[in-house]
Order: structure tokens, then C-alpha cells, then sequence
């Protein structure tokens, strides 16, 4: 029997969109866009988040915020941020997302810091941004110079060989002082002495979410040393000598090694390609772009031996080794697993990563979506290892 036309026409346009939907549904198990990689079954960001659980918040509707206050309820914290006086727009950007959502409510002061010192106009238009008192701070040349024992000619020829391998900034020297920086010098300033805790900021982030706790005090109610928002690989071309000086490292010191560390995480084997390239480390770390921090842990005597180690061993020159997992690995060793935080309510990004909660309290990112754009960064997400080895907490 002949079917008519418009009906067989009909039958195919009905198989075809039965075809798009099976391969859109295997295509995105995620809800809610971000697709799931590295083994993880379901992100937990599309569970509602609330703010901690089960422990004692301080608020600003209870407690003296105002930001002049003798009687603050403001423990010793800090908003950091090292940033070029070209980086005016974006360091306003990201002030107005941050107060907008929190520090309008706490009043912690900012401290920006820079290797050249900032215009009237930079410190005008940034305090116009927040009640808070700013201070505007050059770092000293002996924590921003290159040190005496890195060669020219071999950072040159080092940083060409980065680039033939597509390592960004590999042969823009500031980078690598601005890395071994926030590595090893941003805490010994001088302005932050006085100061126990950070929340570093970068020109140019956002924050979705309103955070109505003050989250220096969680941290320090809560025996927290570390917080971060996002969990990535890194480039393990950018790294290959940090995990061997690493390891030379404990063989000196092998009591530094806490019992509850991270090792698992640090060495996971996902991406055994990244493993091989980095002689042993996973390369995941904590994305330093955001951190909340205790300055004590690395003014202590374990980190400070770990980066002088890593310092003379010159891979922030003759490699590309970042802050992120230099920090990342001392936590990962030097640190109770448990100490460490994951800011899974603080809605931010850096491009193109974000932490997306879901949350009524969010708005402007769509939840557990992890990065903003083409879908090879979705491999780059190392949550899945981190709460496997270490947890969700
Ligand atoms: N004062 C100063 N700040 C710098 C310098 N280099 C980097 N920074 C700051 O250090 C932080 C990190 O630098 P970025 O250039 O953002 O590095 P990144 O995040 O790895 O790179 P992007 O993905 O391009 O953002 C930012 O807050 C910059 O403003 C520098 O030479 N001088
Ligand atoms: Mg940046």
C-alpha cells in the first residue's frame, strides 16, 4: 500500500528528532548545561546550596559591620588584590560584584598592591567604589626582582621552548615575578603584617550569589586554613620539575608530611597524560585566582622551607610554575585535609571557569555549569578527583 507523501514526510521528521533527542540526551546528562566528566555522576552544585551548615554565622544585621567602627566585629582580614593601574576598568568590575553581593554588609578593608605605583585616578575611582577604607601599596623591589641566581640566557631560551609548546605569558617575564610573587612574597608585605587572613581578588572576576555571613570569621570559627571556589588541571608543560623538586623536597623533610593529607588527590591518575608529563602529579589545584586564606600557614616555618627549596631550584623562571599549584601541593602535604574549604555557596568566574550553586540567592550563571565556552574545558575540571580523594566539604 502507497503511502501518501506528507505522511511519510512526517514518519522521517518525527525519526529524525527522536535521533537529535537520544544524542542530546547522552550528549548533556547535566540538567542544567556543563557536562559531567572525569567519572563525577552528578555535580553537586545542582543540589540546592545553603550557607554552612550547623555552625554559628555572623551576621551584619547582628553585629557592628559599619565600617569605622572601634567596636568592629570584623576579625583580622584583608581583600587582596596585586593589579596593573591599566586594570582600572576590570579591578572596578569585580569591586562592584564583591560589594554588591558582600562587602557592602562586612567592610573589610582593600589592599591593592603594585610593582609600580598606583595613579590619583586608580585610587579615586577605586575607593569611590565601597565604604571601606582602601590602601594602595608597591610591592618592594627586593620581593618583586628577579633573583640573582636566575640566568638571562637561560630563561630565554627556556621561556622559547615554553612557547613552542603553547605555553601562555611563557616569555612575559612579569608573569613569572608575578607567580613566584604570589608564591612566596605577597604575605610578607609589610601593609599585611598585622594581618591574619586574605581574600585575594583579580580585576575582571564576578560573584553571583549574595553572602550574607562573614566568611573570615567561618574560617576562623571553623579551624579553616584554605578556601577555594574552582578545582582545575593544570598545563603539566608549564610544570615538569616541580613535582621532582617536590619530592626532593620531603625527602628532606619527610616529617613534614601531614597524616591526613591530600596525596590522592595530588597524584590521581585521570588524566595519566598529565601525570606522565608532570613526573607523578596529577596537576590539579586550587584555581588561585580566588582564594580566602590564613597567612600563618604560609608564614610558617614548612611552607617557607618548601618555597625557598622551590625558589633556588629556579622553575618560576626556567619553567612556568604558578602560584596555584605550588600553594595547591604545600596544602596538599602540609595540611590537614580537613582544613580546607570549598566555597561551594560563593557563586563566582574568572574566565572562562566558574562555581555556579544553585541557589535562590544566585542569579546571572546558570548552576553547575563549570566553564564558558568551546566543550574542551569541561576536561579541565579536577572536581571530580578532589571529591573523590578529599570530599565535598
Ligand atoms: N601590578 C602588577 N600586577 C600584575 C602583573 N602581572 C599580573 N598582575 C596581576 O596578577 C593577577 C594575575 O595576573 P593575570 O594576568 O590575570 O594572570 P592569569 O589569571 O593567569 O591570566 P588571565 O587568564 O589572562 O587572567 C591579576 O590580578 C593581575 O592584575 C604585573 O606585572 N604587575
Ligand atoms: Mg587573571
Amino acid at each position: 500500500m502507497a503511502v501518501a507523501r506528507p505522511i511519510r514526510m512526517l514518519g522521517a521528521v518525527g525519526i529524525l528528532l527522536c535521533l537529535f533527542l537520544v544524542f542530546h540526551l547522552n550528549q548533556t546528562p547535566s540538567a542544567f548545561g556543563g557536562k559531567l566528566i572525569n567519572g563525577m555522576k552528578k555535580d553537586p552544585l545542582l543540589d540546592p546550596t545553603g550557607e554552612p551548615a550547623g555552625t554559628f554565622l555572623w551576621r551584619a544585621t547582628e553585629n557592628d559591620y559599619s565600617p569605622d567602627s572601634a567596636n568592629t566585629a570584623r576579625t583580622n582580614a584583608a581583600l587582596v588584590a596585586l593589579v596593573r593601574n591599566e586594570e582600572l576598568d576590570d579591578m572596578v568590575s569585580t569591586m562592584k560584584d564583591l560589594e554588591r553581593t558582600w562587602n557592602s554588609k562586612f567592610n573589610y578593608p582593600y589592599i591593592f598592591m603594585n610593582d609600580k605605583p598606583f595613579t590619583e585616578e586608580f585610587k579615586r575611582r577605586t575607593q569611590a567604589e565601597t565604604k571601606a577604607k582602601c590602601q594602595f601599596e608597591l610591592v618592594p623591589d627586593e620581593h618583586w626582582k628577579v633573583p640573582e641566581w636566575i640566568n638571562e640566557e637561560i630563561f630565554k631560551e627556556s621561556a622559547e621552548l615554553l612557547k613552542e609548546q603553547g605555553i601562555q605569558y611563557s616569555e612575559m617575564i612579569s608573569y613569572h615575578q608575578m607567580c613566584r610573587w604570589n608564591s612566596g612574597f605577597f604575605y610578607k608585605h609589610p601593609a599585611l603584617k598585622e594581618y591574619r587572613w586574605y581574600w585575594r581578588i583579580e580585576p575582571n572576576v564576578k560573584f553571583f550569589c549574595d553572602v550574607d555571613y562573614d566568611v573570615f570569621r567561618y574560617m576562623e570559627d571553623n579551624n579553616k586554613t584554605y578556601g577555594f571556589t574552582i578545582n582545575l588541571y593544570d598545563a603539566p608543560e608549564s610544570i615538569p620539575n616541580l613535582w621532582p623538586e617536590t619530592k626532593r623536597f620531603l625527602a628532606a623533610h619527610p616529617d613534614y608530611l601531614v597524616e591526613n593529607n591530600m596525596w590522592e588527590w595530588l597524584t590521581d591518575e585521570t588524566r595519566p597524560d598529565h601525570n606522565m608529563k608532570a613526573q607523578g602529579y596529577s596537576t590539579c589545584h586550587f584555581w588561585s585566582n580566588f582564594e580566602i586564606g590564613d597567612m600563618t600557614f604560609f608564614r610558617g616555618e614548612k611552607y617557607e622551607a618548601y618555597f625557598d627549596h622551590l625558589d633556588r631550584a629556579g622553575g618560576f623562571f626556567y619553567e612556568r610554575w604558578g602560584d596555584a599549584p605550588v600553594h595547591s601541593i604545600a596544602l596538599g602535604m602540609l595540611e590537614d585535609a580537613s582544613k580546607v574549604h570549598w566555597f561551594r555557596d560563593i557563586g563566582y568566574n574568572h574566565i572562562p571557569y566558574l562555581n555556579c550553586p544553585n541557589s535562590p540567592k544566585c542569579s546571572g550563571c546558570t548552576p553547575g555549569k563549570s566553564y564558558d565556552g568551546a566543550d574542551f574545558l569541561a576536561k579541565e575540571d579536577c572536581r571530580p578527583s578532589y571529591f573523590k580523594h578529599v570530599g565535598t566539604h
